[in-house]
């Protein structure tokens, strides 16, 4: 095992054992003929490498003191920072968690900063930690253009490609964009994490997009240590899985070797600031203590490879050359070596008596910020346009309102998979593309991590993303680019980052067995669970068209991250009650006319009954409703309209209003929304009747069976009379 002493002990012993240089070099000079590396350059690398390295020990002495919760260190990586050096401080950079030492440069390349310092704070979770405020330790820095990543491996992919598309065509909206437009992003990661689906898939949508000639200012780093904590990389597999890609450039360097990598890393960011092309930097690492603080790595790794890895270390690599270059001499090298170390010490000493974050309040501000008043505002700014005063479908006013707000917000976009020429599957996107151009308004691959990353990608370029997900059924397998990166940005960079989106997804059942599980599908346990997630679900075209409005809004002024779900079984639909008597159409609602969000609306006044409902349940209830007020029995319905966050208080009034509430949640009974609303009223205090009918635990199956599983209004209806008749009720009955 090789313990932080022996990392000590082995990088002294080298570097005191250097070979004299030459006399004093001109630091303004180059270090090799065939390269752009100065002198000046080569020292401030080294200078990062020492400090990261010295990081790494002392968020493991912050441990011993019992102020250090992150010890996953940069040790053995250290070459990121001749990355750092070939770049510039402008460029935006989505880093690996053992990219430290790429920090360390890029902080000493922006008067005021001290890496030290903020990568302390993080390890000791301090308040004031620049970029999370002590809710994660991650690199990062607004100042530094470094958004700060999860831990979720690979899952920043994504978004690093929609930033890179992003940023020419914010410039070509003249959309204002907070990165220059000559600028590269710049993405790191670990060699194991190239296997991930999200890596492939993200690498796959960067070959494509580059192979239509797509400019893609991007610079990918694999930092292939050759273990992915204890699996072994197969050797050679990174090169023969990464090389000869369509569209992307393949580029390979020992870290060891300082000359080679900035050479290296100056080449990819030549290509990808002047070219707009895409280039795989696959830069050759060792790990050294481990995977973090708590790997005993001899259970997996020999002595020799231990040892082999010991003088492979990238620091010596530098000294060497640096003391061959006659930059410095061995004993400046070391001298240089062991101030770094004093200089992290102090600052841990700093971070060891800094502040925590103190209560749930403060812990959470950054997380959703609301402010109403401002999106109402916003919505109020629309310019006037004639809309038809056609009674619109559900479709028709979604499509209404998309343009509208495209015609509002110059940056928002509408991409997604057949959202362009087709104008979607069910036509909610038709004739959007030819009004608005394809910069706007456009087809992306199949896959939906990389719609996703597209989105969140061009939330952090100033553009305002409205992507399409197919069907419900389909938003799962990206699902996490929902959960762990666009719902947590704000929460982990303090708010410096957001990604303001409306994540548009066709969904929920209905559509008379046509399509089965996948295109009926109805759950949202998944997305009701999300800190700070908005969940819209409309069911009357008038409201969705005023909903979608307020998503926009609330994305412009807050970075609201919105899932609008859209059942898709009333979009065409036409009749309430009877065939013909078109009581499922709507006006477009007036300008300015909005949905608050998280407000409900009620449909009638009676005294006996509230249901309570969403989407497709609307429709049912309705329906239910008024064959109840035949038989004299009063109801009023209750449309969630948002079932994240709940209108809790307009739940409650409803509710007392009658003091019996049957909710009719078409989603399933386990992790469905009744749960939610149950809950919702119990905590605010409702203490009458409260009953629920449910569609089934049950996939969806296909054709006429599906009724079998879903809830109809047969159900609603008895439960409805058997509630107010005051006989018991049971699930099922
Ligand atoms: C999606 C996901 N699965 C599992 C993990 C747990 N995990 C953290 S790091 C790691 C290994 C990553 O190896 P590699 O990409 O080679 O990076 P390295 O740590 O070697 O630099 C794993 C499995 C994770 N963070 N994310
Ligand atoms: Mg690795």
């Amino acid at each position: 095992m090789t313990t932080a002493d022996d990392l000590d002990r082995s990088i002294r012993t080298a570097l005191s054992s250097l070979p004299p240089g030459p006399g004093r070099a001109d630091p303004d000079a180059l270090l090799h003929p065939a390269s752009s590396l100065t002198g000046r350059t080569a020292l401030q690398i080294y200078q990062a490498q020492l400090e990261s390295r010295h990081l790494d020990l002392a968020s493991r002495w912050m441990q011993q003191q019992g102020r250090g919760y992150y010890t996953i260190g940069s040790a053995g990586h250290e070459a990121n920072a001749a990355v750092a050096a070939a770049l510039r401080p402008t460029d935006p950079a989505l880093l690996h968690y053992r990219s430290g030492a790429f920090y360390c440069a890029r902080a000493r390349q922006v008067p005021g900063i001290d890496p030290l310092r903020d990568v302390l704070l993080g390890v000791a979770a301090a308040a004031d930690e620049p970029i999370a405020g002590g809710r994660h330790k991650v690199f990062g820095r607004a100042e530094l253009a470094v958004i700060p990543q999860t831990s979720t491996i690979s899952s920043h992919l994504p978004r690093a490609l929609g930033l890179a598309l992003s940023i020419g065509r914010a410039a070509k909206l003249g959309v204002p964009c907070p990165w220059p437009d000559d600028c590269v992003v710049i993405c790191s990661f670990g060699d194991a994490s190239a296997n991930h689906s999200t890596a492939a898939g993200s690498i796959n949508a960067v070959c494509y997009s580059a192979y239509q000639g797509l400019p893609v200012p991007l610079v990918l780093v694999c930092e292939d240590n050759g273990l992915g904590i204890s699996v072994p990389t197969p050797a050679g597999w990174l090169a023969a899985a990464l090389r000869g890609r369509p569209g992307l450039t393949y580029l390979s360097v020992d870290g060891f070797d300082m000359v080679g990598t900035y050479s290296a890393a100056a080449q990819a960011a030549r290509l990808a600031r002047i070219r707009r092309q895409p280039v795989l930097l696959h830069l050759k690492t060792v790990r050294f203590l481990g995977h973090a603080g708590t790997d005993a790595e001899l259970a997996y790794r020999n002595p020799a490879d231990l040892a082999a890895d010991l003088a492979a270390d990238p620091l010596i690599g530098s000294a060497a050359t640096l003391v061959q270059a006659g930059l410095l001499t061995a004993d400046e090298a070391v001298a240089r070596y062991d101030a770094a170390g004093a200089a992290c010490r102090a600052a841990a000493e700093e971070a060891l008596a800094s502040q925590v974050l103190a209560g749930a309040t403060e812990v959470m501000r950054p997380l959703a910020p609301r402010r109403p008043d401002q999106v109402a505002h916003l919505v109020r700014q629309a310019p006037a346009r004639a809309v038809t005063t056609e009674p619109l479908s559900l479709a028709q006013a979604i499509n209404h309102a998309l343009a509208e707000l495209l015609a509002q917000y110059p940056g928002m976009l509408v991409f997604g998979e057949d959202v362009a020429r087709k104008g979607g599957v069910y036509g909610v996107t038709k004739g959007l593309q030819r009004r608005f151009g394809s910069a706007r308004v456009f087809d992306t691959l199949l896959d939906e991590q990389s719609i996703l990353g597209m989105a969140l990608g061009g939330g952090l370029a100033g553009l305002l993303p409205v992507p399409e997900i197919q069907y419900l059924a389909y938003l799962h397998n990206a699902e996490d680019q929902i959960r762990g990166e666009a719902a947590t940005l704000q929460f982990f960079s303090a708010g410096q980052f957001r990604n303001p989106l409306v994540v548009r997804v066709a969904g929920l059942g209905y559509q008379k067995g046509f399509g089965g599980h996948f295109h009926n599908d109805n759950a949202v346990g998944v997305l009701r669970d999300v800190p700070g997630l908005v969940i819209a679900s409309p069911a009357r075209p008038d409201d969705a068209a005023a909903m979608l409005r307020s998503c926009l809004a609330a994305a412009a002024v807050d970075g609201t991250v919105s899932v609008f779900l859209e059942p898709i079984a009333l979009y065409h639909t036409r009749d309430l009650h009877e065939e013909g008597d078109m009581g499922w159409l709507a006006r477009y609602p007036e300008p300015g006319d909005h949905v608050p969000v998280g407000s409900a609306r009620t449909y009638g006044s009676g005294t006996e009954l509230t249901l309570v409902t969403f989407a497709n349940g609307l429709r049912m209830s309705l329906r239910v409703a008024r064959r109840l007020a035949a038989q004299r029995i009063g109801v009023r319905v209750v449309d969630l309209r948002w079932l994240a966050p709940l209108p809790a208080e307009d739940l409650l009034r409803e509710a007392e209003a009658t003091g019996k509430v049957l909710i009719v949640d078409e989603t399933r009974r386990t992790g469905g929304v009744s749960e939610g609303v149950m809950a919702a009223l119990f905590d605010a205090g409702f203490r009458g009747i409260l009953r629920r009918v449910t569609s089934e635990d049950s996939f969806i199956p296909l054709g006429s069976a599906a009724n079998a599983v879903l809830l109809d209004e047969a159900t609603i209806e008895k439960a409805a009379m058997n509630l107010v008749r005051g006989t018991q009720w049971r699930s099922g009955t």
